[in-house]
């Protein structure tokens, strides 16, 4: 029986999801889920990448997994699980290393920002992220990986690595394609710098309706309406790329129409802007309450999907020990 491609994807649990996640991947996740076979994973390892407190990364596993499901992933249809399950991830890794020339990994822009921004602690974990990332995508021989455009990098460095496999051991994995969605990139409430967990300039999909609004009225609009009565240009206001995201097309006409006459203020806007975002994020803000009522749900959902994908990073692991030559001891 032919199978479906395969998509892989992942979120790291360093804090909970934002409004960047669910628009740049999370969205595109749920819909994929009709015509792929989807394998969804909490990347804890990934996460030690960057000083963190023991006592608190199985909560927050636990609240990006509660993410993944009140956005519309399904455990029917879906594996949802946590990287260090399935332990196969990370041996993968090693030998991927082995095929990576360290030059390479010093050129990667997130490491380059990473850097920047954790001076104190820059670790080779953050240096040889893209390996570990590489080896969760090709540890289930995956077709395809949804992201936002800050991995496209990391995913040419995936190709780069499996077709370097290949081409030494004989083909045994896919090249995996980039999946973009249609809000690739968006910016935090700064309107300067993507949106981040870790930069304080997100919009946290469990933040309140009053916490959303407090957020979004003083944000950064076109810094050309410093009165109401100036006109402004929606094309350079980062709150009109939100409206994009989550508003009617009639919405849209309004708010570009009033912006550059000047007919509405940024506050109007704002408030038109809020009512529509409360219109997917409370939805979906109501089951991520119902899912943390009900914490052992969602662990039989990592447990399960954990059962369901040990098996297939075995069997790839075992592949690949067969072609690096590498025996196979007995264990008893
Ligand atoms: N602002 C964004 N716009 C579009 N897509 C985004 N993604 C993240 N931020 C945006 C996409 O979400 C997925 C998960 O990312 P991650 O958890 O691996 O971490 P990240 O990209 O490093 O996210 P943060 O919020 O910036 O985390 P911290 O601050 O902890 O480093 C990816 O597909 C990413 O592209």
């Amino acid at each position: 029986m032919n199978r479906r491609p395969r998509v892989f994807s992942g979120m790291q649990p360093t804090g909970g999801l934002h409004i960047g996640n669910y628009l740049g991947a999370l969205k595109s996740w749920v819909e994929l889920q009709d015509d792929y076979d989807c394998i969804y994973c909490v990347v804890d390892y990934h996460a030690i990448t960057i000083e963190h407190d023991p006592r608190d990364l199985q909560a927050r596993i636990e609240l990006v997994a509660r993410g993944y499901l009140a956005a519309g992933v399904d455990p029917e249809r879906s594996a949802l699980f946590v990287q260090s399950a399935v332990p196969e991830h990370t041996e993968l890794a090693w030998v991927f290393s082995s095929l990576t020339p360290i030059g390479l990994l010093g050129r990667m822009t997130q490491f380059k920002d990473k850097s920047k921004d954790h001076e104190d602690n820059v670790n080779a974990g953050l240096l040889t992220y893209p390996i570990l990332q590489a080896a969760d995508i090709a540890i289930y021989k995956s077709e395809a990986v949804p992201v936002g455009e800050d991995q496209q990098q990391h995913l040419e460095f995936a190709r780069d690595v499996v077709r370097k496999f290949n081409l030494r051991y004989g083909g045994l994995f896919p090249e995996p394609r980039t999946i973009l969605s249609s809000a690739p990139k968006v910016l935090g409430l700064d309107g300067e710098r993507k949106m981040s967990k870790s930069l304080g300039n997100d919009i946290g999909l469990e933040e309140s309706a009053d916490e959303v609004w407090r957020k979004l009225a003083p944000a950064k609009t076109d810094p050309a309406r410093v009165r109401r009565t100036d006109p402004g240009d929606p094309e350079k206001c980062n709150l009109y790329r939100y409206h994009r995201c989550f508003s009617s097309e009639q919405t849209l006409q309004w708010a570009a129409a009033g912006c550059r006459s000047a007919g509405i203020g940024c506050l109007d806007c704002k408030r038109k802007l809020h009512q529509h975002m409360e219109e997917q994020l409370a939805p979906l803000r109501e089951r991520l309450l119902d899912l943390q009522a009900h914490p052992d749900r969602v662990r039989e959902i990592l447990a399960a999907g954990a059962a369901r994908l040990r098996p297939i990073a075995q069997q790839t692991m075992a592949e690949v020990r067969d072609r690096l030559g590498i025996p196979r001891w007995p264990t008893t």
